[in-house]
């Protein structure tokens, strides 16, 4: 008879889901006997580093990944980056081990207590099967639920002594064999009511979201842009995981601002603002104001009922994106409204000593490969790198959604293994590399070539600039003097390199995007805040 481990490696293969992110304890041996060797594992030092690394994969391989913890505190070392998955929608099945069955009463050390409640509200579902034979069906059972619409992460605890019982061979084919896919299409008649809207409104506008790119709606989004004539504002940029339309494309306007009064105000003038991909809206700071212009009227589309119902304003339309945009383009005639006015590209950033982080960004955009791909964990210099960088390309720009930090470094190993022929930079701050550090470690052991390239302004700038639209005076702990953070990436293998002013910084980059394995510059900015 098959024993559980069988079972459950059969059924992670027919997902496609041979890649295992872990960080293994002795109770996730008896899980990783015997590896099969069509598996491959990818370890990493810190939990933080396993579930980032694993979020990034899924996200750019557009599957299910898996996370292997070390029981409790494997969990508790990873709730920040669970908590990003869950923002970022990213299906992850995340399993942890547990103490022996027998043990798990007296409480035997590493027993996890309260297995399923430890990581509940940032999960789907949390689960642990009542029977070792149940673990195959349980695991079926999380990583469809991860990948059904809104996509996330699930928990799964397996206690360690379940790998090795038998279970039913004829139920294990029934289980593991299945398929389940949820791309639900809208209501036709909501679609046809919002073409009727859109196509009668005088002055409507397309707020682009990152479940365009995850839905694989990036085509469409684009051509109902252009069929109805719509300027594109991005969603603002703390929830703005992914690009929902290129940042190059003349219809283009930017990324919207991430408060309620700014929001409002930019929007002033539209009668229809069209959102599609995105809650409404991912806010921080609070600056209040009227959420909508005056006689504006608000419809979003999404696959999250949970965005749907929470939002403040406006209708909403639950289903799959891309279906969506694609019916919608379908029964929209082409626009007779004025084209609108063409983006006039990125400003001109004079060089200064030290560089501004929007000089910086600027030279990247000079060598930045056609189909390169950026993981961004820069604070301070988000909006900058929008605007200077201008990506046009599905799937070439990642970014924490829930922002906890920690995500940029991992998840840039993990992004590029899922798109080995692309090139990925990973832009951040020296005090973002702190919090998963050890993904450099991952990225020499298993030779991938990501560019990393580090903004050293020594200080938390976008505190700092949070502290002023606070009102916060003499707030302690704000200034990072000292990191080394080149030297520190050299400790873990890394090709690192420091470099001061433009030209040097220019050609860095352009070094280290032709070498083999990863590599690192770390650059010298101005402190502040870079907008332009
Ligand atoms: C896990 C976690 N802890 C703390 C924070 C709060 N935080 C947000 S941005 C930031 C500073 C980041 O510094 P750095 O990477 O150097 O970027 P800069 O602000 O200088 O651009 C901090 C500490 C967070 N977002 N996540």
């Amino acid at each position: 008879m098959p024993t559980v481990r069988d079972a459950s490696f059969d059924f992670f293969r027919t997902q496609g889901m041979t890649t295992i992110f872990g960080n293994p304890g002795s109770t996730e041996l008896p899980m990783l006997a015997d590896f099969p060797g069509d598996f491959r594992f990818v370890l990493g030092l810190h939990e933080a580093v396993v579930v980032g690394m694993a979020d990034g994969f899924a996200q750019a391989s557009g599957r299910t990944a898996l996370a292997n913890l070390h029981t409790a505190p494997g969990v508790g070392n990873a709730m920040g980056a669970i908590f990003n998955a869950q923002a970022n929608h990213t299906p992850l099945l995340v399993t942890a081990g547990q103490q022996t069955r027998a043990q798990m009463t007296l409480q035997a050390n590493l027993t996890n207590r309260d297995a399923i409640r430890m990581p509940h509200p940032l999960v789907k579902w949390s689960y642990e099967p009542p029977r070792a034979q149940d673990v195959p069906l349980a695991l079926a059972h999380g990583a469809h639920l991860a990948s059904l619409p809104p996509q996330g992460p699930v928990f799964v605890s397996l206690p360690m002594d379940d790998w090795y019982a038998e279970v039913d061979e004829g139920d294990t084919r029934e289980a593991i064999g299945r398929t389940v896919t949820g791309r639900a299409v809208a209501d036709p008649e909501a679609v046809k009511g919002l073409a009727k809207r859109l196509d009668a409104a005088a002055n409507p506008v397309f707020i682009a979201g990152p479940d365009i790119d995850a839905s694989g709606g990036w085509d469409a989004a684009v051509a109902l842009a252009e069929r109805q004539r719509l300027p594109v504002w991005a969603t603002p940029a703390p929830g703005g995981g992914k690009l929902g339309f290129p940042e190059g494309h003349p219809n283009f306007r930017g990324v919207l601002p991430p408060a309620i009064g700014p929001v409002g105000q930019t929007l002033e003038g539209h009668d229809l603002i069209l959102v599609a991909g995105s809650s409404v809206f991912p806010y921080y700071p609070y600056i209040p104001g009227p959420l909508l212009p005056e006689g504006a009227k608000l419809v979003a589309i999404t696959s999250d009922p949970d965005e749907a119902a929470r939002a403040p304003m406006g209708d909403a339309i639950v289903a799959d994106v891309k279906l969506t945009l694609e019916a919608l383009l379908e029964a929209v005639p082409e626009s007779l409204r004025p084209v609108p006015e063409p983006n006039p590209g990125p400003s001109e950033i004079p060089a200064e000593d030290p560089l501004n982080s929007s000089t910086v960004h600027s030279a990247l955009g000079e060598v930045f490969p056609e189909d390169g791909i950026v993981v961004l964990e820069s604070p301070s210099s988000t909006l900058a790198l929008r605007n200077q960088l201008r990506l046009s390309r599905p799937g070439s720009y990642y970014f924490s959604a829930g922002g906890g930090l920690g995500f940029g470094l991992p998840a840039a190993v993990g992004v590029q293994l899922a798109q080995p022929d692309r090139p990925v930079v990973c832009v951040i701050g020296e005090g973002s590399v702190q919090y998963a550090v050890s993904a450099f470690w991952s990225a020499v052991a298993y030779d991938v070539p990501v560019t990393f390239l580090v903004l050293r302004n020594s200080e938390y700038a976008i505190l700092k600039w949070f502290a002023e639209v606070e009102a916060v005076q003499g707030a302690p702990g704000l200034d990072l003097p000292a990191l080394d953070v080149a030297a520190v990436a050299a400790g873990y293998g890394v090709a690192a390199q420091r470099v001061d002013g433009r030209d040097a910084l220019h050609q860095a980059l352009t070094d280290a995007l032709a070498a083999d394995g990863p590599q690192l510059v770390e650059v010298k900015v101005a402190p502040g805040m870079a907008l332009a």
